[in-house]
């Protein structure tokens, strides 16, 4: 029942967004939750943040190749306060660009920049021409918003071979293309955005043994950082080399992000500064555990060291953003874990688009989820919704796990989800962590918890 309910749900979000209509989405990690999202480009516009990922969808005898990546369009996505994410639907489709060969499902990873009141959308896929390129070539489709509509150019950037475009402008005006073809390749761009204004040259000093993609570039404090993924050992890692100038030489400096622990063999990469907080957009396949091709895209944040290197980022479930008390908090998009009792499971494996819950089934075994504001005024009552065969009971609590007690939740014995509400016996006001703890060594499943 929960799963046909699911499907019409979905049904009618893609028909909202084949007529145009916008989506609200709230997000943890994974950021998008009602289909597969990859190769994240993050860019600031304004007062919102916009995402631009590749969307992969599942091949099938019919269409793509089964068992590899398969990619017909690209939506955009952007938020506020990078909680709330708006779908503003489908801006570039295969079949709908005058040089793509129809039907490629080779959409891979993209990029958008800004420049003198136009938006430039930077695309890789296939050519019908194979005299433009064998394989991938690199297009640009243009808008006057960043959402939108973007009009295709009749042909693709001359004399680019290669994947994954990103573009950069330095302070200087001068704008720069990069893409991947086995090396890292880079190029000025003319004032146009849409044709090359120097020949492309390989990017170097980098690692010369494993595969490198997804450059990304940007400036820092008059450094540039040159960041890509690298299969340094089986699967791709996210490394950055720094340079006194956009197109090196580039001295190989460190790791962002090491391998995928869930074992997705790609990573991609975009980063950011949003209101004084830098930002690593990366993904994994968080629905798609056991095929790495149908990834989701995620965000955690990024510090520097003083001397300007990057601290390593670790992924996390909570993501970013901060979540308001009233919603329904997904504890599962924990950021810490206690060390025995506690794991996270599909609500179903036959329909992971329906997220994730919290399994505790030891005394004081515990989630800890960051950054939920409960505003000022005072919050009368928790709601759970929880599941326990054998019944249970769960405290919630804030700031660590032996902080003041927010409430004391009892479920009562039952195979069924139930909304159990209780009363608050603690309020404080303003943005806390949140703990949710068992109280007995009963299995108590836990979808989400809100405060009204
Ligand atoms: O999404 C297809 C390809 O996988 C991208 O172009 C690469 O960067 C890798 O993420």
């Amino acid at each position: 029942m929960k799963n046909t309910m699911h499907k019409y749900i979905l049904m009618i979000c893609r028909y909202i967004l084949l007529v145009g209509i916008t989506i609200q989405l709230h997000a943890q990690n994974p950021l998008i939750r009602d289909q597969y999202s990859a190769d994240p480009s993050a860019r600031v516009f304004g007062d919102r943040v916009y995402v631009y990922p590749s969307h992969d969808i599942l091949a099938t005898q019919e269409r793509g190749r089964v068992g590899w990546f398969c990619m017909e369009d690209y939506h955009v996505f952007s938020s506020a306060n990078l909680t709330d994410w708006t779908d503003h639907g489908v801006i570039v489709h295969q079949n709908k660009v005058p040089w793509v060969k129809p039907d490629s499902y080779s959409m891979w990873a993209p990029d958008c920049i800004y420049r003198n009141g136009k938006y430039y959308f930077y695309f890789p896929t296939t050519p019908k021409d194979t005299s433009y390129a064998r394989g991938f070539t690199v297009g640009v489709a243009i808008a006057d918003k960043p959402e939108g509509p973007f009009v295709p150019q009749p042909a693709p950037i001359m004399n680019v071979r290669g994947i994954d475009p990103n573009v950069f402008i330095d302070k200087d005006g001068q704008a720069y293309l990069y893409w991947s073809q086995g090396n890292i390749y880079g190029a000025k761009l003319k004032d146009n955005m849409v044709e090359l204004a120097s020949d492309p040259v390989v990017l170097g000093e980098l690692p010369n043994r494993g595969l490198k993609e997804g450059p990304y570039l940007f400036e820092r404090n008059g450094t540039y950082y040159l960041t890509y993924p690298h299969v340094e050992n089986k699967i791709e890692r996210l490394e950055y080399a720094i340079g006194d100038n956009p197109l090196g030489p580039f001295k190989i400096t460190g790791v962002i992000m090491d391998e995928s622990p869930t074992g997705c063999w790609t990573n991609h990469h975009s980063i950011i500064q949003f209101k004084d907080q830098w930002y690593l957009f990366y993904h994994h396949n968080d629905y798609s555990p056991a095929f790495d091709k149908a990834r989701s895209i995620r965000a955690d944040s990024l510090f520097f060291n003083t001397d300007g290197t990057i601290k390593k980022v670790t992924p996390t479930y909570r993501g970013i953003g901060v979540t308001k008390a009233n919603t329904q908090i997904q504890i599962d998009r924990y950021n810490r874990i206690s060390d025995g009792g506690a794991s996270i499971a599909f609500l179903d494996t036959a329909s992971k688009f329906q997220g994730w819950k919290t399994v505790l089934e030891a005394t004081g075994a515990w989630v800890q989820y960051n950054s939920v504001d409960f505003g000022q005024k005072k919050r009368k009552s928790v709601t759970v919704r929880a599941l326990a065969p054998e019944g249970g009971s769960l405290q919630i609590r804030i700031h660590d796990v032996e902080g003041p007690v927010v409430a004391e939740v009892p479920i009562a014995a039952g195979n069924d989800w139930q909304l159990v509400k209780a009363p608050l016996l603690h309020f404080e006001p303003g943005i806390q962590n949140l703990f949710v703890v068992a109280k007995d060594n009963n299995h108590i499943e836990v979808d989400w918890t809100g405060f009204e």
